[in-house]
């Protein structure tokens, strides 16, 4: 069994509602999942929007390799609606699920690299990674995900979520 550390997303339409229904096809289909973070919401990094993502970060244990734990994932965030545009930047989406890390493995071809290229570049995936796996190590920059999170320069606001 593979220990995975997924980071999902939404900014758009009913975003709990959309992430709740993606954990359990998860759950069902990718990996058991065997603990979650808070729920965080986010502002949008990288790109301009008013509408703010709520973000969690998830452990399964699976035992698919990694390229199956993608084109399950992408299929996942097919059928919640994702709709993927042409052309450069980020745009709000109703789901996205990234792989961060698969184990101690490290990883890099045209379609996937693990651990995720820009986890510790941005505060709405350390602050929830550090909130279950503050003492994974970073297989590429040696250091533990708390480290990474504390030295982070991103001023990304990240706030527990609390549902209205
Ligand atoms: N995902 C992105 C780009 N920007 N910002 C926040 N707050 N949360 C995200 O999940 C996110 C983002 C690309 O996948
Ligand atoms: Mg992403
Ligand atoms: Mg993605």
């Amino acid at each position: 069994m593979n220990k995975v550390l997924l980071l999902i997303g939404s900014n758009l339409g009913s975003r709990e509602l959309i992430l709740d229904r993606a954990k359990t096809m998860i759950n069902e289909g990718v990996g058991k999942i065997t603990c979650q973070s808070s729920i965080y919401e986010t502002e949008p990094w990288g790109f301009d929007s008013k509408r703010q993502f709520l973000n969690q970060v998830i452990l399964i244990e699976s035992d698919l390799k990694p390229h199956e734990v993608l084109s399950r994932s992408l299929k996942i965030e097919k059928s919640l609606g994702r709709q993927r545009t042409n052309g450069d930047g980020y745009h709000s989406r109703s789901i996205d699920i990234d792989i961060l890390m698969f184990d101690n493995l490290t990883l890099r071809d045209d379609n996937l690299e693990i651990p995720h290229p820009r986890l510790h570049e941005r505060n709405f995936t350390l602050v929830p990674m550090a909130e279950i796996a503050g003492d994974w190590i970073h297989p590429g920059l040696d250091k533990s995900i708390s480290q990474l999170a504390e030295n982070s320069i991103d001023t990304g606001v990240v706030k527990r979520y609390r549902p209205e």
